[in-house]
């Protein structure tokens, strides 16, 4: 009996090694890459592949699950808009035709129901430059969670799409915000605010094997102890 409560205990050990989402650092390892549609949304950025909420601003309005800061506008088609490429129906090196959110320092907070997202991301797509670029990430508190500084932008306001950028945050423990600030608080273009969640720690999965694999063991345990 003293085998069987041993491997038993060996196998809980397993199981709590192998199931809580630690609360690693933030990563901001999906950042800074080109983006024309959402088929440039990174691999792995996702567990799923594919985020819940994919805000492009194409219906005027902000999805309910977000909130943006006070200021910023979003913007129709047409004169200095700079939507991401593939918004007007056509990857073709142009913005102009979709629309976008506009406005200095920009900050987006996960206001839905449910958990925090776990990946949360935006797409930069404006403002002049060349200019440095920070990316930041909150919490569950409103703590940060580390920023990023990046050189983006290509000397033009016609709306050009190769400069545009991908800027993902992953955190495990949920992030409850985002925020991207163009040189020295310079107006700025955004679009294709994005949040879901990345790869799942695969907790039930590691419960299950738990239970599927006990009968094995407990038979294993007897044998061993010569009592089947
Ligand atoms: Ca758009
Ligand atoms: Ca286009
Ligand atoms: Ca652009």
């Amino acid at each position: 009996m003293r085998h069987l409560w041993s491997a038993i205990t060996a196998l809980f050990a397993l199981g709590l090694v192998a199931a809580p989402a630690v609360a690693a650092d933030a990563s901001f390892a999906f950042a800074d890459t080109p983006y024309l549609s959402e088929a440039d949304i990174p691999a792995g950025f996702y567990g799923s592949g594919l985020p819940t909420v994919l805000e492009n601003f194409e219906d005027g309005a902000l999805d309910a699950s977000l909130r943006v800061n006070a200021g910023m506008q979003i913007i129709a088609p047409g004169g200095f808009t700079d939507s991401v490429d593939g918004d007007d129906g056509v990857i073709d090196g142009s913005g102009a035709g979709g629309r976008s959110i506009f406005g200095g320092a920009m900050r987006f907070d996960f206001v839905g129901a449910g958990p925090l997202p776990t990946a949360f991301a935006l797409v930069w797509t404006d403002f002049g430059g060349p200019t440095d670029a920070t990316f930041s990430a909150f919490d569950a508190n409103g703590a940060s969670l580390g920023s990023i500084v990046r050189r983006v932008g290509d000397s033009t306001f016609a709306s050009t799409t190769a400069e545009d950028r991908f800027f993902g945050v992953q955190f495990a423990g949920g992030i409850s915000g985002i925020a991207i600030l163009s040189g020295g608080g310079g107006l700025q273009e955004v679009d294709r605010v994005q949040w879901g969640f990345a790869a799942p720690v695969p907790e039930p999965h590691a419960w299950a094997l738990l239970l599927a694999g006990l009968p094995w063991l407990v038979t294993t345990t007897r044998r061993r102890a010569g009592r089947v």
